[in-house]
């Protein structure tokens, strides 16, 4: 009889275990970074552009100095003669650190001020004085590439105009064939808005260096530890061992934690310069003005149709407005990052992409929020795209999108742009949703209700993404391939402590982490400790971003925990004194093949890794996994929403919604829910009320909480969530896929589906996002398209 322990008593793959990271959290023992309090520590305040686009005539710091308190004033021009002006970004673009020459948005740093605490700084910042002479402003990429448009980067050579890139990829003969053939050709066009991941805590970093050793230790919100030292290296020229990156408990990253930010440079170099700790925390105000927007793409496309419903092609075409510098943390070689992974869960023959990128008089934009590099923007078009294209086919949405998934038998299957997925069972999942949304019923009430002046509307998306940034063939960032890293320390006693190159943000890795070890090795999840964000300790990763942690960090720590398994197998065939071929191995357990009764557990092995080795072999039981995945990984969500649109105002109520995902392999089914909920709470605030753009004068509009609204569990729908359907992932060590962003990127087309359904006598083709009340009703009483492009009036 076998006695192995079991796996979910112990906390393994499967177990709702509850996060352990909850016992500090919920107490308020969490340690962030501005709990850090270091000795003579300095605070930092920035002073930001009250303009888009100006020039700097001058900048007189005179009285900030004269101010008791006031240590050390930074403008750009004495940055500029340590060469720190400006810094390079992580798409091979520039970014300027303080401005020197102009402004380019609104928010931007353009000088900094060092004083004994944040009070005195922020006057002493009021204090310096700036004149700036305006220029034409830019805020959208119409305006970007217009006859005579200013020329925002010219600090930069060989940048004539305002265009960054111009980029295709796919086959633009074959798709120009197809749609020559086509019976229907489908059109849309649409805006994704800017929107703003506003964790909970703003970012920040403290630095500290010191003179006697040299050495430099930044405690930061970052996202992504080792690309941060990777960069300090770089930017400041110390070596990197004398860099020490410490991400202590972060409060919520969303993405906005990824990019390099001129408040982190400008804390380090007052802190070198000073010899003292100088912590610099951001603002509310300041968070959600000039850090890391995503989105601010205008999308275009065409479907080529069969008449029976089967897509033979698809074109589009994105122009993405990036702000006054191209800071988008994306894999090096692709552009628009992976928007041509656009329609992968559909069998389509031939696609083709054009992408062109400019710059503009706003915060630099585009890198992510819970989206693996424009996933959601290609998923949102995609979605949309479907539902117009069958409404054009006058077919259903269900069977419109049934028809041409890619069938399961037919994996591994190469998209038209190139990717390969490999698993799935995308019909089954339909069919899961559409029976726990009561499909067909709920066409017979749209339809009665329609007939007395009430408007339903139903809305599905469906969609396969690419989530764990990695294979390194293909996926770097600034060249530095993307794989990834797990440590595991088994002590004397059994108890053991695992260290990644990933850092969790709220998504519960010290939980999970520990889970995949107890899978692995029959040691019980608490006595499993798990550590992360610090670069003297953790094993180089690439960080926490695209939902990478499970498909690549989580990949290593199942291998190394193999890695022990083999060295503990060793050490159990000299502990039962039999052959290493002689020795079975079940959870928490190895036994003699031919005496089953006879064997040794897990922790036994442990103690003699320590005290009882053969000879010959290396004490102790520790190893390290760099784990480099073959493929991404593809996780399929339906997601249904069902709405009442009111016509006299345009409010719309969420009736039901349905989800169902399919991440392969679970580890924690509990936390998977969690991350499912929270994505579709920000799927509902994007399409539904968080609202942030900019007037013709560049003025960000909407940067506080009065108008970008974050929704709270009163104005929440309830979500019905859906875990039948498991496809394992084949490729990943223990089957599973990223799950953290996919309902984020798939949930805003289900929403802006349902309240388009509800309204489609209205022959409204498009209302862009957020469906604010006053879009709706424009479309309900004009029977018109409603864009929300920015220049929007400065009263809106
Ligand atoms: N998980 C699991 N089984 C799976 C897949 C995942 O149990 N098959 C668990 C993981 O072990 C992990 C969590 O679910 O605890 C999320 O895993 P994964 O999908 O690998 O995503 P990451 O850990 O890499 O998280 C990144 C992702 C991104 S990119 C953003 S942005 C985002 C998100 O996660 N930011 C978040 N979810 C967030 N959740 C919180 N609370 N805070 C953020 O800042
Ligand atoms: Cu892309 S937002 Mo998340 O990938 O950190």
């Amino acid at each position: 009889m076998s006695q192995a322990v079991d796996e979910i008593k112990i906390g393994g793959i499967g177990a709702s275990r509850k996060r352990v990271e909850d016992n500090r959290f919920i107490r308020g023992k969490g340690n962030y970074t501005d709990d850090i309090v270091l000795p003579g520590m300095l605070h930092m305040e920035i002073l930001r552009s009250p303009l888009a686009h100006a020039r700097i005539k001058s900048i007189d710091a005179s009285k900030a100095w004269d101010i008791p308190g006031v240590h050390l004033v930074l403008t750009g021009e004495m940055m500029a003669t340590r060469n720190l002006a400006w810094m390079p970004t992580l798409s091979y673009d520039t970014q300027a650190v303080l401005a020197t020459d102009k402004v380019r948005f609104q928010g931007q740093e353009v000088a900094c001020v060092i004083a004994d605490d944040p009070y005195i700084a922020k006057d002493a910042c009021e204090a310096i004085v700036v004149d700036y002479e305006p220029l034409p402003v830019i805020v959208n990429p119409v305006q970007a590439v217009a006859e005579g448009a200013p020329v925002i980067r010219d600090d930069k050579e060989n940048q004539p105009d305002n265009v960054i890139y111009d980029w295709e990829v796919g086959d633009r003969d074959g798709a120009e064939r197809a749609f020559a053939a086509a019976d229907v050709v489908s059109k849309l066009e649409l805006h994704y808005p800017r929107s703003h991941p506003s964790p909970i805590e703003c970012c920040g970093s403290i630095a500290d260096f010191n003179r006697a050793t040299s050495k430099l230790t930044v405690y930061m919100t970052t996202q992504a530890p080792h690309i941060i030292r990777a960069a300090v290296a770089m930017v400041a020229e110390l070596p990197e061992h004398m860099i020490r990156i410490i991400s202590p408990d972060i409060g919520g990253g969303f993405g906005n934690k990824v990019p390099v930010y001129p408040g982190y440079v400008c804390s380090i170099l007052a802190s070198i310069l000073l010899e003292r700790p100088v912590k610099w925390i951001e603002d509310k105000s300041g968070n959600l003005i000039s850090t890391g927007f995503a989105r601010d793409v205008y999308l275009k496309g065409e479907m080529a149709l069969r008449r029976d419903g089967k897509i033979l092609a698809v074109r589009m075409h994105t122009d993405a407005d990036h702000g006054a510098f191209f800071s988008d943390a994306q894999p090096s070689k692709f552009k628009i990052g992976l928007m041509h992974s656009a329609f992968a869960a559909y069998d389509i023959p031939v696609a083709h992409l054009t992408a062109r990128g400019t710059y503009s008089n706003k915060a630099p934009g585009g890198v992510a929020y819970r989206c693996s590099f424009r996933v959601t923007e290609a998923m949102f078009f995609q979605e949309r795209m479907m539902q117009a294209a069958a409404d054009d086919l006058g077919m259903d949405q269900a069977a419109f999108r049934r028809m041409n998934f890619v069938p399961d038998e037919a994996f591994p299957h190469r998209t038209p742009f190139g990717f390969l997925t490999d698993s799935g069972q995308y019909a089954k999942c339909l069919d899961v949703g559409l029976t726990a949304i009561d499909y067909d019923n709920f066409r017979d009430q749209q339809a009665q209700a329609r007939s007395r002046g009430r408007l339903l509307g139903l809305g599905i998306s469906t969609m396969t993404e690419p989530l764990g940034a990695g294979n390194s063939r293909e996926y770097d960032i600034l060249g530095i391939k993307m794989f990834d890293s797990a440590e595991l320390k088994v002590h004397m006693t059994g108890k053991a402590i695992v260290r990644t190159g990933a850092r969790t943000q709220g998504q519960g890795h010290e939980t999970t982490w520990a889970q995949i070890v107890a899978h692995e090795l029959g040691i019980p999840a608490e006595d499993v400790v798990v550590e992360e964000g610090d670069t003297d300790t953790a094993p180089f990763g690439m960080g926490t971003y695209a939902s990478r942690s499970t498909p690549v960090a989580g990949a290593a720590v199942a291998m190394v925990s193999r890695k022990i398994r083999a060295k503990a197998r060793k050490l159990a065939a000299h502990l039962l004194e039999v052959s290493e071929e002689d020795i079975e191995w079940e959870l928490g357990r190895f036994y003699v093949r031919s005496a089953p009764d006879r064997g040794v557990t897990i922790q036994e092995c442990a103690v003699a890794a320590y005290a009882n080795m053969p000879d010959g072999m290396e004490p102790g039981l520790d190893a390290t996994a760099y784990y480099d995945p073959p493929n991404l990984t593809w996780p399929f969500a339906v997601y249904i929403v069902t709405v009442e649109v009111d016509p006299q105002t345009g409010v719309w109520d969420v009736l039901n919604m349905v989800a169902v995902d399919d991440c392969g392999v679970r580890i924690n089914p509990m936390i998977v829910e969690g991350q499912i909920m929270g994505g579709l709470t920000e799927a509902y605030a994007m399409s539904n009320m968080q609202f942030i753009t900019f007037d013709a004068d560049g003025n960000c509009v909407g940067a506080n909480y009065m108008d970008y609204l974050l929704p709270t569990a009163w104005e929440t729908p309830g979500f019905e969530l859906h875990s039948e359907v498991v496809t394992p992932c084949p490729h990943h060590p223990i089957g599973a896929k990223g799950i953290g962003e996919c309902a984020a990127v798939g949930g805003p087309a289900a929403f802006v589906n349902a309240v388009l359904d509800a309204i489609k006598d209205t022959g409204v083709r498009n209302i862009d996002m957020p469906l604010l009340p006053d879009r709706v009703w424009e479309a309900v009483t004009y029977h018109r398209d409603v864009s929300g492009a920015p220049p929007v009036r400065s009263d809106d």
